[in-house]
Protein backbone atom coordinates (compact mmCIF):
# COMPACT_ATOMS: atom_id res chain seq x y z
CA UNK A 1 0.00 0.00 0.00
CA UNK A 2 0.51 3.49 -0.43
CA UNK A 3 2.36 4.51 2.75
CA UNK A 4 6.57 3.69 2.32
CA UNK A 5 8.78 6.19 4.50
CA UNK A 6 11.76 6.44 1.74
CA UNK A 7 9.27 7.46 -1.51
CA UNK A 8 8.54 10.96 -1.41
CA UNK A 9 4.32 12.53 -1.40
CA UNK A 10 2.48 13.23 -4.24
CA UNK A 11 -1.07 14.92 -4.20
CA UNK A 12 -3.47 15.96 -6.75
CA UNK A 13 -6.87 16.64 -7.36
CA UNK A 14 -9.29 17.23 -10.17
CA UNK A 15 -13.13 18.79 -10.02
CA UNK A 16 -15.74 16.74 -10.72
CA UNK A 17 -17.02 20.04 -13.00
CA UNK A 18 -17.73 17.66 -16.26
CA UNK A 19 -16.14 14.87 -18.20
CA UNK A 20 -12.31 15.43 -18.44
CA UNK A 21 -11.23 17.40 -21.50
CA UNK A 22 -8.05 16.26 -23.41
CA UNK A 23 -6.66 19.34 -21.77
CA UNK A 24 -6.91 17.94 -18.07
CA UNK A 25 -5.85 14.41 -19.46
CA UNK A 26 -2.70 15.23 -21.06
CA UNK A 27 -1.51 18.33 -18.34
CA UNK A 28 -1.88 16.40 -15.32
CA UNK A 29 -4.47 13.28 -15.03
CA UNK A 30 -2.36 10.69 -17.23
CA UNK A 31 0.92 11.88 -15.36
CA UNK A 32 -0.96 10.27 -12.18
CA UNK A 33 -0.81 6.72 -12.75
CA UNK A 34 2.59 6.38 -13.90
CA UNK A 35 3.82 8.34 -11.12
CA UNK A 36 2.24 5.67 -8.73
CA UNK A 37 5.38 3.19 -9.44
CA UNK A 38 7.65 5.46 -8.03
CA UNK A 39 6.01 8.09 -5.24
CA UNK A 40 3.56 7.57 -2.61
CA UNK A 41 0.41 9.10 -4.28
CA UNK A 42 -3.04 10.82 -2.92
CA UNK A 43 -5.48 11.83 -5.74
CA UNK A 44 -8.50 13.15 -4.98
CA UNK A 45 -12.37 14.38 -6.82
CA UNK A 46 -12.40 17.56 -4.95
CA UNK A 47 -16.03 18.16 -4.96
CA UNK A 48 -15.68 20.37 -2.21
CA UNK A 49 -13.78 22.71 -5.34
CA UNK A 50 -16.26 22.10 -7.20
CA UNK A 51 -18.95 24.24 -5.47
CA UNK A 52 -17.31 27.36 -5.68
CA UNK A 53 -19.63 27.63 -8.91
CA UNK A 54 -23.23 26.94 -8.87
CA UNK A 55 -23.94 23.03 -9.58
CA UNK A 56 -26.98 21.38 -9.91
CA UNK A 57 -26.83 18.90 -6.81
CA UNK A 58 -28.20 16.02 -8.82
CA UNK A 59 -25.64 16.10 -11.69
CA UNK A 60 -22.34 17.13 -8.81
CA UNK A 61 -23.08 13.35 -7.29
CA UNK A 62 -23.14 12.37 -11.25
CA UNK A 63 -20.37 13.27 -12.10
CA UNK A 64 -18.46 13.03 -8.82
CA UNK A 65 -19.18 9.10 -9.43
CA UNK A 66 -17.69 9.66 -13.16
CA UNK A 67 -14.97 11.00 -12.30
CA UNK A 68 -13.62 8.91 -9.71
CA UNK A 69 -14.08 6.36 -12.55
CA UNK A 70 -12.12 8.20 -15.11
CA UNK A 71 -9.55 8.70 -12.51
CA UNK A 72 -9.42 4.84 -12.39
CA UNK A 73 -9.97 4.58 -16.19
CA UNK A 74 -7.12 6.92 -16.92
CA UNK A 75 -4.34 4.68 -14.72
CA UNK A 76 -4.83 5.61 -11.10
CA UNK A 77 -4.70 1.93 -9.45
CA UNK A 78 -6.69 2.26 -5.66
CA UNK A 79 -4.43 -0.58 -4.65
CA UNK A 80 -1.29 1.67 -5.64
CA UNK A 81 -2.55 5.05 -4.66
CA UNK A 82 -4.86 6.66 -2.04
CA UNK A 83 -8.12 7.64 -4.58
CA UNK A 84 -10.77 9.55 -2.16
CA UNK A 85 -13.52 11.59 -2.87
CA UNK A 86 -12.77 15.06 -1.07
CA UNK A 87 -15.81 15.63 1.08
CA UNK A 88 -15.52 12.23 2.73
CA UNK A 89 -12.17 13.54 4.52
CA UNK A 90 -13.13 15.71 7.12
CA UNK A 91 -9.32 17.06 7.38
CA UNK A 92 -9.75 18.87 4.36
CA UNK A 93 -12.48 21.68 5.92
CA UNK A 94 -10.57 21.55 9.05
CA UNK A 95 -7.29 22.48 7.68
CA UNK A 96 -8.69 25.10 5.32
CA UNK A 97 -9.47 26.83 8.60
CA UNK A 98 -6.27 26.83 10.25
CA UNK A 99 -4.57 27.84 6.89
CA UNK A 100 -7.14 30.79 5.99
CA UNK A 101 -6.14 32.21 9.32
CA UNK A 102 -2.37 32.67 7.54
CA UNK A 103 -3.68 33.84 4.10
CA UNK A 104 -4.04 37.43 3.64
CA UNK A 105 -7.13 38.94 1.58
CA UNK A 106 -4.67 40.89 -0.68
CA UNK A 107 -2.69 37.73 -1.81
CA UNK A 108 -6.32 36.23 -2.67
CA UNK A 109 -6.92 39.11 -4.33
CA UNK A 110 -4.47 38.73 -7.34
CA UNK A 111 -5.24 35.34 -7.99
CA UNK A 112 -5.65 35.80 -11.81
CA UNK A 113 -8.38 31.99 -11.55
CA UNK A 114 -10.50 34.44 -9.20
CA UNK A 115 -10.31 37.26 -11.12
CA UNK A 116 -11.45 35.00 -14.88
CA UNK A 117 -13.97 32.85 -12.70
CA UNK A 118 -15.69 36.09 -11.26
CA UNK A 119 -16.02 38.05 -14.38
CA UNK A 120 -17.53 34.54 -15.84
CA UNK A 121 -20.01 34.08 -12.74
CA UNK A 122 -20.87 38.16 -11.67
CA UNK A 123 -23.81 37.03 -10.03
CA UNK A 124 -22.22 34.42 -7.76
CA UNK A 125 -18.85 36.26 -6.50
CA UNK A 126 -19.00 34.05 -3.37
CA UNK A 127 -16.80 33.59 -0.16
CA UNK A 128 -16.03 30.28 -1.60
CA UNK A 129 -14.57 31.18 -4.88
CA UNK A 130 -12.17 33.75 -3.00
CA UNK A 131 -10.35 31.56 -0.94
CA UNK A 132 -10.60 28.41 -3.11
CA UNK A 133 -6.57 28.48 -3.03
CA UNK A 134 -7.06 28.33 0.72
CA UNK A 135 -8.59 24.53 0.10
CA UNK A 136 -6.14 23.91 -2.54
CA UNK A 137 -3.45 24.54 -0.05
CA UNK A 138 -5.26 22.51 2.87
CA UNK A 139 -5.71 19.14 0.18
CA UNK A 140 -2.05 19.44 -0.55
CA UNK A 141 -0.18 20.60 2.81
CA UNK A 142 -2.78 18.09 5.13
CA UNK A 143 -0.78 15.52 3.50
CA UNK A 144 2.97 16.62 3.78
CA UNK A 145 2.97 16.26 -0.21
CA UNK A 146 6.56 17.01 -1.77
CA UNK A 147 5.38 17.36 -5.21
CA UNK A 148 2.46 18.09 -6.88
CA UNK A 149 1.41 17.20 -10.45
CA UNK A 150 -0.74 20.26 -12.42
CA UNK A 151 -1.12 21.96 -15.82
CA UNK A 152 0.40 25.33 -15.88
CA UNK A 153 -2.69 27.06 -15.19
CA UNK A 154 -2.35 26.03 -11.94
CA UNK A 155 1.06 27.05 -10.87
CA UNK A 156 0.14 31.05 -9.08
CA UNK A 157 -2.25 28.45 -6.71
CA UNK A 158 0.96 26.04 -5.87
CA UNK A 159 2.77 29.78 -5.32
CA UNK A 160 0.47 30.02 -2.63
CA UNK A 161 0.57 26.90 -1.32
CA UNK A 162 4.12 27.44 -0.67
CA UNK A 163 4.00 31.26 0.39
CA UNK A 164 1.77 29.85 3.23
CA UNK A 165 3.47 26.71 4.27
CA UNK A 166 6.41 29.04 4.76
CA UNK A 167 4.42 31.44 6.85
CA UNK A 168 2.82 29.23 8.66
CA UNK A 169 6.10 27.33 9.72
CA UNK A 170 7.66 30.54 10.58
CA UNK A 171 4.85 32.01 13.00
CA UNK A 172 4.18 28.20 14.96
CA UNK A 173 7.36 25.80 14.15
CA UNK A 174 7.95 23.80 11.61
CA UNK A 175 5.28 21.24 10.26
CA UNK A 176 4.37 21.58 6.79
CA UNK A 177 6.43 20.20 3.86
CA UNK A 178 6.94 23.09 1.16
CA UNK A 179 5.57 21.56 -2.23
CA UNK A 180 7.33 21.63 -5.54
CA UNK A 181 4.73 21.93 -8.82
CA UNK A 182 5.73 19.08 -11.28
CA UNK A 183 4.57 20.22 -15.01
CA UNK A 184 4.94 18.33 -17.95
CA UNK A 185 7.34 19.81 -20.32
CA UNK A 186 5.14 19.14 -23.23
CA UNK A 187 1.00 19.76 -22.87
CA UNK A 188 1.02 21.66 -19.86
CA UNK A 189 -1.36 24.62 -21.49
CA UNK A 190 -3.79 22.45 -24.19
CA UNK A 191 -5.41 25.26 -25.90
CA UNK A 192 -9.43 25.63 -27.36
CA UNK A 193 -9.59 23.92 -30.95
CA UNK A 194 -11.98 27.25 -31.68
CA UNK A 195 -9.87 29.83 -29.89
CA UNK A 196 -6.00 28.66 -29.99
CA UNK A 197 -5.72 31.98 -27.40
CA UNK A 198 -7.61 30.31 -24.94
CA UNK A 199 -6.76 27.19 -22.54
CA UNK A 200 -9.51 24.22 -23.24
CA UNK A 201 -11.85 24.14 -19.99
CA UNK A 202 -14.42 21.56 -18.76
CA UNK A 203 -16.89 24.80 -18.73
CA UNK A 204 -16.69 25.88 -22.41
CA UNK A 205 -19.97 26.97 -23.47
CA UNK A 206 -18.90 25.54 -27.18
CA UNK A 207 -18.86 21.83 -27.35
CA UNK A 208 -16.56 22.09 -30.30
CA UNK A 209 -13.55 23.87 -28.42
CA UNK A 210 -13.01 20.71 -26.25
CA UNK A 211 -12.21 16.95 -26.57
CA UNK A 212 -13.77 15.10 -24.34
CA UNK A 213 -12.18 12.08 -23.26
CA UNK A 214 -15.13 10.13 -23.76
CA UNK A 215 -16.20 11.55 -26.95
CA UNK A 216 -16.45 9.21 -29.95
CA UNK A 217 -13.73 8.25 -32.45
CA UNK A 218 -15.63 10.46 -35.21
CA UNK A 219 -16.48 13.24 -32.61
CA UNK A 220 -13.39 13.54 -31.84
CA UNK A 221 -12.02 14.04 -35.96
CA UNK A 222 -14.39 16.48 -36.57
CA UNK A 223 -14.27 18.49 -33.81
CA UNK A 224 -9.95 18.71 -35.40
CA UNK A 225 -11.32 18.48 -38.95
CA UNK A 226 -12.82 22.07 -37.45
CA UNK A 227 -9.81 23.47 -35.07
CA UNK A 228 -8.93 27.46 -35.79
CA UNK A 229 -5.54 27.41 -37.62
CA UNK A 230 -4.41 29.98 -39.92
CA UNK A 231 -3.65 30.95 -43.68
CA UNK A 232 0.30 29.38 -43.76
CA UNK A 233 -0.66 25.68 -44.80
CA UNK A 234 2.56 24.81 -43.58
CA UNK A 235 2.80 22.54 -40.61
CA UNK A 236 5.48 24.20 -37.98
CA UNK A 237 5.89 25.11 -34.31
CA UNK A 238 5.63 28.67 -33.69
CA UNK A 239 4.49 31.30 -31.25
CA UNK A 240 2.82 33.56 -34.55
CA UNK A 241 1.01 29.67 -35.07
CA UNK A 242 -0.78 29.37 -31.48
CA UNK A 243 -3.42 26.74 -34.02
CA UNK A 244 -1.10 24.74 -35.76
CA UNK A 245 1.63 24.67 -32.54
CA UNK A 246 -1.15 23.90 -30.48
CA UNK A 247 -2.37 20.56 -32.58
CA UNK A 248 1.26 19.59 -32.76
CA UNK A 249 1.61 19.78 -29.13
CA UNK A 250 -0.93 17.12 -28.79
CA UNK A 251 0.15 15.18 -31.91
CA UNK A 252 3.49 14.96 -30.03
CA UNK A 253 2.58 13.75 -26.50
CA UNK A 254 0.19 11.14 -27.78
CA UNK A 255 2.33 9.73 -30.83
CA UNK A 256 5.43 10.81 -29.06
CA UNK A 257 7.59 12.43 -31.98
CA UNK A 258 8.97 15.22 -31.25
CA UNK A 259 8.52 18.44 -33.00
CA UNK A 260 11.21 18.09 -36.29
CA UNK A 261 10.03 14.55 -37.28
CA UNK A 262 6.11 16.10 -37.05
CA UNK A 263 7.41 19.08 -39.64
CA UNK A 264 8.98 16.44 -41.63
CA UNK A 265 5.91 14.22 -41.60
CA UNK A 266 3.88 16.51 -43.07
CA UNK A 267 6.13 18.43 -45.22
CA UNK A 268 4.72 18.98 -48.41
CA UNK A 269 0.95 18.43 -47.37
CA UNK A 270 -1.70 20.36 -45.98
CA UNK A 271 -3.39 21.43 -42.79
CA UNK A 272 -6.24 18.52 -43.88
CA UNK A 273 -3.83 16.13 -43.66
CA UNK A 274 -2.20 16.85 -40.34
CA UNK A 275 -5.47 17.84 -38.69
CA UNK A 276 -7.10 14.07 -39.73
CA UNK A 277 -3.67 12.60 -38.50
CA UNK A 278 -4.23 14.19 -35.04
CA UNK A 279 -7.82 13.50 -34.61
CA UNK A 280 -7.04 9.34 -35.29
CA UNK A 281 -4.22 9.33 -33.01
CA UNK A 282 -6.07 11.12 -30.57
CA UNK A 283 -9.41 9.24 -30.51
CA UNK A 284 -6.28 5.84 -30.91
CA UNK A 285 -4.73 6.86 -27.76
CA UNK A 286 -8.37 7.51 -25.93
CA UNK A 287 -9.83 4.29 -26.68
CA UNK A 288 -8.72 2.39 -23.65
CA UNK A 289 -10.01 4.65 -21.38
CA UNK A 290 -13.14 4.72 -23.37
CA UNK A 291 -13.77 1.34 -22.75
CA UNK A 292 -12.55 0.46 -19.21
CA UNK A 293 -14.82 3.66 -17.97
CA UNK A 294 -17.87 1.73 -19.63
CA UNK A 295 -16.50 -1.10 -17.89
CA UNK A 296 -15.99 0.93 -14.29
CA UNK A 297 -18.71 2.95 -14.30
CA UNK A 298 -21.42 -0.34 -14.42
CA UNK A 299 -19.83 -1.35 -11.16
CA UNK A 300 -21.03 1.23 -8.76
CA UNK A 301 -20.60 -1.44 -5.81
CA UNK A 302 -16.37 -1.77 -6.64
CA UNK A 303 -16.51 2.24 -7.08
CA UNK A 304 -17.85 2.44 -3.61
CA UNK A 305 -15.74 -0.06 -2.15
CA UNK A 306 -12.52 1.55 -3.89
CA UNK A 307 -13.73 5.49 -2.83
CA UNK A 308 -14.43 4.62 1.10
CA UNK A 309 -11.31 2.67 1.64
CA UNK A 310 -9.55 5.72 -0.14
CA UNK A 311 -11.41 8.12 2.12
CA UNK A 312 -9.95 6.14 5.43
CA UNK A 313 -6.55 5.78 4.13
CA UNK A 314 -6.75 9.67 3.36
CA UNK A 315 -8.27 10.23 6.73
CA UNK A 316 -5.57 8.10 8.69
CA UNK A 317 -2.91 9.81 7.04
CA UNK A 318 -4.11 13.80 7.09
CA UNK A 319 -5.73 13.50 10.78
CA UNK A 320 -1.98 13.48 12.02
CA UNK A 321 -1.14 16.45 10.23
CA UNK A 322 -4.14 18.15 11.28
CA UNK A 323 -3.38 17.12 14.65
CA UNK A 324 -0.62 18.64 14.95
CA UNK A 325 -1.69 21.93 13.34
CA UNK A 326 -4.28 22.16 15.68
CA UNK A 327 -1.74 22.06 19.06
CA UNK A 328 0.67 24.59 17.08
CA UNK A 329 -1.78 27.28 17.30
CA UNK A 330 -2.80 26.93 20.70
CA UNK A 331 -6.05 24.60 20.73
CA UNK A 332 -6.72 22.75 23.67
CA UNK A 333 -6.59 19.03 23.21
CA UNK A 334 -10.02 17.58 22.76
CA UNK A 335 -8.78 14.15 23.62
P1 LIG B 1 -13.15 24.07 -14.94
O1 LIG B 1 -13.36 24.38 -16.40
O2 LIG B 1 -14.33 23.50 -14.25
O3 LIG B 1 -12.50 25.20 -14.18
P2 LIG B 1 -10.74 22.69 -15.67
O4 LIG B 1 -10.97 22.02 -16.98
O5 LIG B 1 -9.91 23.92 -15.65
O6 LIG B 1 -12.10 22.89 -14.91
P3 LIG B 1 -9.66 21.43 -13.24
O7 LIG B 1 -10.43 20.38 -12.56
O8 LIG B 1 -9.67 22.79 -12.64
O9 LIG B 1 -10.09 21.55 -14.77
O10 LIG B 1 -8.15 20.93 -13.44
C1 LIG B 1 -7.65 19.63 -13.23
C2 LIG B 1 -6.21 19.56 -13.70
O11 LIG B 1 -6.15 19.71 -15.13
C3 LIG B 1 -5.31 20.66 -13.15
O12 LIG B 1 -4.05 20.12 -12.81
C4 LIG B 1 -5.18 21.64 -14.26
O13 LIG B 1 -3.97 22.36 -14.21
C5 LIG B 1 -5.21 20.72 -15.47
N1 LIG B 1 -5.69 21.40 -16.67
C6 LIG B 1 -6.90 22.00 -16.82
N2 LIG B 1 -7.04 22.52 -18.06
C7 LIG B 1 -5.87 22.24 -18.73
C8 LIG B 1 -5.40 22.51 -20.04
N3 LIG B 1 -6.14 23.16 -20.92
N4 LIG B 1 -4.16 22.08 -20.38
C9 LIG B 1 -3.40 21.41 -19.48
N5 LIG B 1 -3.79 21.13 -18.22
C10 LIG B 1 -5.01 21.52 -17.82
N1 LIG C 1 -7.40 23.75 -8.20
C1 LIG C 1 -7.12 22.60 -8.98
C2 LIG C 1 -7.75 21.35 -8.45
C3 LIG C 1 -7.16 21.04 -7.13
C4 LIG C 1 -5.82 20.60 -6.88
C5 LIG C 1 -5.74 20.44 -5.48
C6 LIG C 1 -4.74 20.32 -7.71
C7 LIG C 1 -7.77 21.14 -5.92
N2 LIG C 1 -6.93 20.79 -4.95
C8 LIG C 1 -4.54 20.04 -4.88
C9 LIG C 1 -3.57 19.91 -7.08
C10 LIG C 1 -3.47 19.78 -5.71
C11 LIG C 1 -7.58 22.86 -10.37
O1 LIG C 1 -7.21 22.16 -11.19
N3 LIG C 1 -8.37 23.82 -10.64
Amino acid sequence: MSEQENKKRIFSGIQPTGTFTLGNYIGAVSHWGKLQEDYDCIYSIVDMHAITVRQDPAKLRQHTLEAYALLLACGVDPKKSIAFIQSHVKSHAEMNWILACSTQFGELSRMTQFKDKSQKHPDDVNAGLFTYPVLMAADILAYKADLVPIGADQKQHLELARNIAQRFNNKYGELFTVPEPYIPKVGARVMSLQDPEKKMSKSDENPNACIYILDEPDVIIRKFKRAVTDSEAIVRYADEKPGISNLMSIYSVVTGKDYESIEREFDGKGYGDFKLAVGEAVADHLKPVRDEFARLIADKAYLKECYTAGAQMALNVSRKVVAKAYRKVGFVDSM
